[in-house]
């Protein structure tokens, strides 16, 4: 089987109490392998078993549904597992905090402009900081497990996502119940910024 769940790099108790453990089991153990298991019966036998799941999203429209929402399902749950930290920073620093100022003109508006999408988004969906085609961060709201790499996501909204937080209700319903502006305040105090900006770094050296 080509795609496996990762680990978790921290106990599942590790990030109460702004994320539950038992929001963290369920979530990662039973909503994450379910995508994966999806996913893999989906490509089995065919070519995309052999290819890397950014490759898989990035020409989404030539796959099926059960490929677009398992595969977005995987990448997206693999990428926010690692964002998420126990020992999380406060601020991001360095070379993306000078992008953040750049392109939202202080981290405070450009917090406050990631919130209003994580909450305005209905239904199910998620939240992303990206760097779009011309190098410069935005933030947009994409549904279901559709992300920015995705081919199928409307023009202005794709790029290569360094921040993504889940807004499904799955993500906070235990713990939460409706509040889900609740759940997105306590999303900023375990953000390991340290890994957002080693993927903008990435970009950057890739750039350069
Ligand atoms: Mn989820």
């Amino acid at each position: 089987m080509p795609f496996y769940l990762p680990d978790l790099q921290y106990e599942v108790t590790a990030l109460e109490p702004h994320i539950d453990a038992a929001t963290m089991v369920i979530h990662h153990s039973k909503h994450h392998q379910t995508y994966v298991n999806n996913l893999n019966s989906a490509v089995a036998g065919t070519l995309a078993d052999n290819i890397s799941i950014e490759h898989i999203l990035n020409s989404v429209s030539s796959y099926s549904s059960v490929v677009r929402n398992n595969g977005g399902g995987h990448y997206n749950h693999s990428f926010f597992w690692q964002i998420l930290s126990p020992n999380s920073t406060i601020n991001p620093s360095g070379v993306l905090a000078k992008a953040i100022d750049y392109s939202f003109g202080s981290y405070e508006k450009f917090k406050s402009d990631f919130t209003a999408s994580a909450i305005n988004r209905f239904g199910s969906g998620w939240a992303w900081l990206y760097i779009d085609k011309k190098g410069l961060l935005k933030i947009c709201s994409t549904p279901n497990q559709d992300n920015p790499l995705m081919d199928v996501v409307p023009e202005e909204h794709r790029g290569i996502p360094i921040l993504g937080l889940d807004v499904w209700e799955h993500a906070y319903y235990l713990h939460y119940q409706n509040q889900r502006p609740k759940y997105i305040e306590a999303f900023w105090r375990v953000i390991d910024w340290g890994f957002v900006e080693q993927k903008y770094e990435q970009y950057c050296n890739i750039k350069n």
